[in-house]
């Protein structure tokens, strides 16, 4: 049996990650804006996991379908954490990305090399049509550059650079961003806990 699985973002970024990290499974995905969902869920929660499955089940609620979202943002140690849940909307509605990561680089500016350190993390919740939901979570450590560098990806991926490829995940390919990112991982993860959920699903249906 297959299913249909609606990947509950307004971010064409990640949309177009998740649709190359799940190309092999034996689902019909699609997302918000193709199902002409334009609704906007107001992110109250102050965790990622909390935000995932606020997102996950507002959107599950409203399309009736398995649905898979995620929170993400970059953590910076050197500003006790922020971005962090509020990265999509750090400094206020109406910024672009540049906006925000130009932001960022000016209140680390006089940070030192040794203290830049940051991570991205991503949690996935998955909502089954019953109303079940689990979580997964994954994270990618890197160092904030001095000024962005690169053009793929989205979001803060021109300042954050990862030690073992000498880059900044703007100038990774996006094969590669997709094999070592917080998305990834994240997603790694939850693709097994979709496999199990719909296999239990199925058995309850016979
Ligand atoms: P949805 O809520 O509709 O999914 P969003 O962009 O608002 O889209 P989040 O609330 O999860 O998503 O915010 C995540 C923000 O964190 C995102 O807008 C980026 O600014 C940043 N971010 C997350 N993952 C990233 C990545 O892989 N590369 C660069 N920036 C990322």
């Amino acid at each position: 049996m297959s299913h249909r699985l609606l990947i509950a973002t307004h971010n064409p970024g990640k949309v177009a990650e998740y649709r190359s990290l799940l190309a092999d499974l034996p689902l019909a995905v699609t997302w918000l804006d193709e199902i002409d969902i334009t609704e906007d869920v107001e992110e109250t929660e102050t965790t990622f996991v909390g935000n995932a499955i606020l997102k996950a089940r507002y959107y599950a609620g409203i399309s009736g379908l398995w649905t898979w979202a995620d929170d993400s943002g970059l953590e910076i140690d050197a500003l006790d954490g922020r971005p962090g849940v509020y990265s999509a909307r750090y400094g206020g509605k109406g910024l672009t990305d540049a906006d925000r990561y130009h932001k960022v680089l000016a209140e680390m500016a006089a940070v030192p090399d040794e203290e830049r350190t940051a991570r991205f993390r991503c949690v996935v919740a998955i909502v089954q049509p019953g109303g079940k939901v689990d979580t997964r979570d994954g994270k990618l450590e890197g160092l904030i550059a001095h000024e962005p560098k690169g053009s793929h990806g989205f979001g803060y991926d021109p300042i954050f650079h990862v030690p073992s490829f000498g880059k900044t995940l703007a100038e990774l390919d996006r094969r590669v961003k997709n094999e070592i990112s917080h998305r990834a991982e994240a997603a790694a993860k939850a693709r097994e806990m979709l496999a199990m959920m719909l296999s239990e699903a199925e058995g309850n249906e016979e």
